[in-house]
């Protein structure tokens, strides 16, 4: 399947990147709760989908102590080399949102570190909300995936890090 990407969607996803770590995961939260009733499992494209693949990773960082998730999810977002940032680098892009909406779930129950009640998103934070509230669903989905397309470390493209031995 090919996803068509317009300016408009190349600007969003840049105006993500820019906004600082922190940032980036609370929009990402403020997205999923504005949209999380409309994503199913069985939407469309989800034969490009790898469930258990993303359960595995969810299981791990779910065992996780809170500050240890959180860790993990900035470590995403900023490419940092470790063994759950290979991992996550080596899915599909339907894969990685699959797994970020796993993440969204386990906040919701608790299993995984929740947002700090009352928590504000910056003001571009915001406007950049209010504009993806504006874009149809399958914008959505595309400017999503382009959006965790680039988290976490692709395991074939890393140089070995002596240090961690990764
Ligand atoms: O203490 O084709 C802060 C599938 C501050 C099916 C924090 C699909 C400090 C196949 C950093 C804020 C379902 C995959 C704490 C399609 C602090 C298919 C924490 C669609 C604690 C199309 C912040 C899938 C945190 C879709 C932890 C559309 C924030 C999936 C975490 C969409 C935020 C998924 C998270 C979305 C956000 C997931 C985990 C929008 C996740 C968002």
């Amino acid at each position: 399947m090919t996803y068509t990407t317009s300016n408009t969607e190349n600007e969003s996803v840049s105006a993500f990147q820019s906004l600082d770590t922190d940032q980036q995961l609370a929009l990402f939260w403020f997205i999923y709760t504005e949209m999380g009733d409309s994503i199913t499992p069985a939407a469309p494209g989800a034969s490009t989908v790898s469930p258990d693949i993303a359960e595995g990773l969810f299981n791990q960082v779910k065992d996780l102590s809170h500050e240890q998730q959180l860790e993990v999810q900035r470590d995403l977002i900023n490419r940092k080399n470790t063994q759950y940032t290979r991992m996550y680098g080596a899915f599909g892009d339907t894969t990685k949102l699959l797994f970020w909406y796993r993440l969204a779930q386990g906040m919701e129950n608790s299993t995984i570190v929740p947002m700090p009640a009352g928590y504000e998103l910056s003001s571009e934070a915001n406007d950049l909300l209010n504009q993806i509230k504006g874009l149809a669903f399958d914008q959505q989905i595309t400017l999503f995936r382009d959006i965790v397309s680039p988290m976490g470390v692709d395991p074939t493209a890393v140089e070995h890090d002596p240090e961690t031995g990764l």
